[in-house]
């Protein structure tokens, strides 16, 4: 029997193939093998609470939240309670969008002490289902460009939220906007990688990632 009542789901997002899925977790593990291999990374893993040492620091073991869907949160709704949630369900684009497959691309991955992740560019089309205040809602100081906060959650360090991810991102956009764009740490596979100050790796692909995922709430 059908109960009759529309639940507002616990987020909206983007949801990556099995495929895509595959390839962008095997893109991330070889990126923090990479990564932690590195001098340049040895010397400074003090930022992660590491001592500087001749062993190689374990990334992935280090983000051991894993997500178990792969996707790009557009609104967290919190099944209602979050503000806005209401207004955000019955956006024209996201009543069509529901179910339909988008093609996300991802233009960097990243690290930080908390977390790993992926940075998204959003398209116009994906842009019609961010929020607009996504950005604002965080730093409502600063004026950030609206998909900003765009990303995939990779990973998590021990006792951090997954939500930190996007907050993560949002300090290199912060970095980037106020014209600091690093230090050059040079190529590392199939990227540039750059050092931002206390612990922020980002790695500029130099080709972009495409991946496919599809529109919907998650229930839970
Ligand atoms: O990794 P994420 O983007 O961060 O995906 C998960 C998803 O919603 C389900 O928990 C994100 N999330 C959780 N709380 C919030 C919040 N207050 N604001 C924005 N995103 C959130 C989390």
């Amino acid at each position: 029997a059908t109960l009759d009542t529309e639940l507002i789901p616990l987020y909206y997002g983007w949801f990556l193939s099995r495929k895509s899925a595959d390839l962008l977790w095997k893109t991330k593990l070889t990126f923090l093998e990479r990564l932690a291999s590195l001098k340049a990374f040895r010397k400074r893993v003090k930022d992660f609470g590491m001592e500087e040492t001749k062993r190689k620091m374990n990334l992935p073991d280090y983000f051991s939240y894993r997500p178990n869907v792969l996707h790009c949160t557009t609104k967290f709704t919190d099944y209602g309670k979050a503000p806005g949630s209401e207004h955000y369900t019955k956006l024209e684009a996201v009543k069509t969008s529901n179910g339909k497959a988008f093609s996300l691309t991802i233009t960097a991955l990243f690290v930080t002490p908390r977390t790993t992740g992926a940075r998204i560019q959003l398209g116009e089309q994906e842009l019609l289902l961010w929020p607009t205040d996504a950005e604002k809602e965080v730093l409502p100081l600063e004026n950030l460009p609206r998909g900003s906060r765009a990303h995939i959650t990779l990973g998590c360090a021990q006792g951090v939220e997954n939500k930190q991810t996007g907050l993560d991102l949002l300090e290199f956009v912060k970095f980037q906007q106020a014209g600091t764009e690093g230090e050059d740490m040079g190529e590392l596979g199939d990227g540039m990688l750059r050092y931002f100050d206390k612990g922020l790796w980002m790695l500029t692909l130099s080709k972009k990632i495409e991946v496919k995922a599809i529109f919907s709430g998650y229930y839970g």
